[in-house]
């Protein structure tokens, strides 16, 4: 492949710029303001949603990663490392997103509901070190607590017991998180709770859900440090009746306690899609997480591309000024192609949406909307598709250090072969 001219991608960011000056829209101020809206990248693209417990972990009860790419990590260090590669290819203010089946199990193994600080001050250091937030997740599956499918709404008062227990102990470790990298740590809480076949009794493990949450939640924590979601989903493999912690219930659950719900776009019916949702959502809570994820007739969990969903979703934040209230997290794990690649590809499309977003004279197509001119507005609307984007997001990658184009791929070729295929 050829190599990029730096100066005609400067050139061509130049002739880009009076385009959409022509529209109104200053594209230096566009990229300021992409530019402050962190994307939290997931660790468990990393492994394939594994962990380093030993002997547990993996995709268990509703989720599933497929795949066996060569050179996945397995190990802190090696996730570190391919981390760090990954993070030099991705312009902007990124997060990470930690799950916790990836705490640090070396000076031996520790129960799910006993984990603790000690076991994820690696992490903090190393995101100190880097210059990065952290956000945190309790894990509820890939464990012999979670075989039932049940956790916090089982009708087992110990499994409960025990879930709740990992709750409390992950959100110390979150709000701990939050305090010593002083950036609120978001801590979302997924359960795979649900039924294969029709029950009898839907309500009766809602309201233990209820119960389990609050007493999960009881513990009070500044929001300096933690802010707390909960994901809901339609339904899981296994759990194809009926899911616990379905949508109304998050929606009821999270606006009753001042949590954040988590809108991940794969847990809705296939025609169903979550940009529609956010206004919703934050017109009556005061702040949302997303899991931008991409659905392929299941909650396939596919690497996010560029496609119009992805697009409506950064259109919607943006349009209406969402920037600091929607949480942007990723969630996506394809074990079938190079991880690192996943990662980049994945999030590049993540940023570039948001990058197109903030290309949009929003205020104009508003006007042409309240007057009705319904035409103005598709034809603006279809023009925008097509004006020079790439060439603001070429200089963009440019002027943030990161490879422009392909060049990235050059990048992750030349670590699969010297670092990955080691493995
Ligand atoms: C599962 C949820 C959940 C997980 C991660 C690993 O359906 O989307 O967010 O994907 O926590
Ligand atoms: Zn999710």
């Amino acid at each position: 492949m050829g190599k990029i001219n730096e100066a005609n991608i400067r050139k061509a960011y130049e002739l880009a710029r009076d385009r959409y000056k022509l529209l109104g829209v200053d594209t230096d101020a566009a990229m300021a303001r992409f530019e402050a809206i962190p994307v939290s990248l997931h660790c468990w693209q990393g492994d394939d949603v594994n962990g380093f417990e030993k002997g547990f972990g993996g995709t268990s009860g509703g989720i599933l990663s497929t795949g066996n790419y060569p050179g996945r990590a397995r190990t802190m260090e090696e996730l570190f490392g391919d981390l760090e590669k990954t993070l030099t290819l991705l312009p902007g203010k990124m997060r990470v997103n930690v799950h916790a089946l990836y705490g640090d199990f070396s000076k031996g193994a520790v129960g799910r509901d006993k984990i603790a600080i000690a076991q994820f001050q690696k992490w903090i250091d190393w995101a100190r070190r880097n210059g990065l937030g952290l956000d945190f997740n309790p894990s509820f599956f890939g464990h012999p607590m979670a075989a039932s499918g049940f956790t916090l709404s089982s009708p087992d008062a110990k499994v409960r017991k025990f879930w709740i227990d990992h709750g409390k102990a992950c959100r110390r470790i979150a709000a701990e998180m939050g305090r010593q990298l002083k950036t609120p740590c978001v801590m979302n809480t997924w359960i795979p709770d649900g039924f294969k076949d029709i029950p009898v009794d839907r309500c009766g493990a809602r309201k233990r859900l209820i119960k389990s949450l609050d007493a999960m939640f009881e513990e009070q924590f500044s929001p300096k440090y933690l802010l707390d979601a909960v994901e809901s989903k339609l339904f899981g493999i296994g759990a194809e009746s009926c899911t616990v912690g379905s949508n109304e219930f998050y929606m009821g659950y999270a606006l009753t306690r001042g949590k954040m719900v988590c809108l991940d776009a794969g847990h809705f019916h296939p025609t169903e899609v979550i940009s529609d949702k956010i206004s919703s959502c934050l017109l009556f809570g005061s702040e949302i997480l997303l899991h931008v994820s991409r659905p392929v007739r299941w909650d396939s969990d596919h690497v996010v591309i560029f496609d119009d969903e992805l697009q409506n979703i950064a259109s919607e934040i943006l349009r209406n000024n969402f920037d600091r209230k929607v949480h942007i997290g990723l969630d996506f794990f394809d074990g079938t192609i190079n991880r690192l690649a996943a990662w980049t590809i994945g999030t590049r499309s993540m940023l570039k949406a948001l990058c197109k977003a903030a290309l949009e004279p929003t205020a104009e197509l508003r006007k042409m909307e309240e007057k009705f001119n319904n035409t103005g507005r598709l034809a603006l609307l279809e023009e925008l598709k097509t004006m020079p984007f790439a060439a603001v997001w070429d200089f963009y990658c440019l002027t943030h250090n990161v490879p422009v184009g392909m060049d990235y791929m050059e990048e992750i070729l030349a670590y699969e072969k010297s670092v990955l295929s080691g493995r």
